[in-house]
């Protein structure tokens, strides 16, 4: 599979297609500005570095790999739903796209140094036991002096659908104590580990215990800063942002995360959940995108 996708879409000394674990494919990128992993199980960054600089995203040493379950870490796609499904709570945690392996569609070598990867994923007989809609995803990743992950969302069915989505990004850090999370001063969340009561806080804050909060009406950028570096994560089509980090009995409770994961990583998620759900008409598309930016 690797060399005909080599054949057809490889990047002659930027981009190669590559066997994975569990006989997963990942498209393996190295240009003159980064260097990044995808995997096509669940169109999912693994692993984006720019030039000089240390990994960006976290994932998990102790990651599942078997073509099921979502590899814990890089950047999740978890749509149309987010966490529980709103009616079902037997179908899967954060719906489904995070599970399925997307296609190629398309590669670019960028006139700038940068790479661009293009994966699909269509509705289908297997989509629709779960969600009953006609779409077709549009997953545009470009692996530069910035991470850009773009997800359009197309209704090409007849029926309007809701499209709820996070990009469920794990960013890698040295240690938790050190690490503030601004540019969210004076914007509402909703706290989910406090009875989803609404809060706001006036300036940047710190994790001292499990957190996952829900940023609403907020196109606000968000920086992680830690120790020598800061992380800016900006967004557009969102009005949404989840924070989370699982603390210590979370991290020890979750079988593919070590017992200290939550001192190696916290969740920035450009979303569309809660009142952000989106309505997709027939025809339309719906685009989120989330850049993140080292400083
Ligand atoms: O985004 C935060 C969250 O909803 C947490 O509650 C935690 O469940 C996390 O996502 C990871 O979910 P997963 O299904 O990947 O274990």
């Amino acid at each position: 599979m690797q060399d005909e996708l080599n054949r057809i879409h490889g990047i002659d000394g930027q981009l190669q297609f590559a066997q994975a674990e569990a006989g997963l494919t990942k498209a393996v990128i190295n240009n003159p500005l980064a260097s990044a992993e995808i995997h096509l199980f669940g169109g999912q960054v693994l692993q984006y570095a720019p030039v000089g600089q240390r990994p960006v995203l976290w994932v998990s040493p102790t990651a599942i790999y078997n073509g099921v379950k979502a590899i814990r870490g890089g950047v999740p796609i978890c749509w149309p739903w987010f966490m529980s499904h709103p009616t079902d709570p037997t179908l899967p945690a954060h719906g489904f796209a995070r599970n399925r392996v997307w296609s190629v569609a398309k590669t670019t070598a960028g006139d700038d140094g940068s790479t661009q990867l293009e994966l699909t994923l269509i509705s289908d007989e297997e989509s629709r036991k779960l969600f009953p809609y006609e779409f077709a995803l549009r997953l545009v990743i470009e692996v530069g002096k910035q991470l850009s992950v773009e997800l359009n969302i197309q209704n090409t069915g007849s029926i309007p659908f809701p499209s709820g989505t996070a990009i469920h990004t794990y960013y890698a850090i040295d240690g938790i104590e050190a690490i503030r999370c601004s540019g969210l001063a004076g914007v509402e969340f909703v706290d989910n580990l406090d009875g989803e009561t609404i809060k706001c806080e006036d300036e940047p804050f710190g994790f001292e215990a499990e957190t996952e909060r829900v940023y609403i009406n907020s196109g606000h950028a968000v920086t992680l800063q830690g120790g020598d570096r800061s992380v800016r994560i900006e967004k557009s089509g969102s009005q949404s942002t989840v924070v989370w980090n699982p603390w210590i009995e979370k991290s020890k409770a979750t079988g593919d995360c070590p017992d200290d994961g939550y001192q190696q990583f916290v969740c920035v998620e450009t979303a569309n959940v809660g009142q952000d759900v989106r309505t997709v008409e027939p025809g339309q598309t719906h685009t989120i995108r989330q850049v993140t930016i080292v400083q």
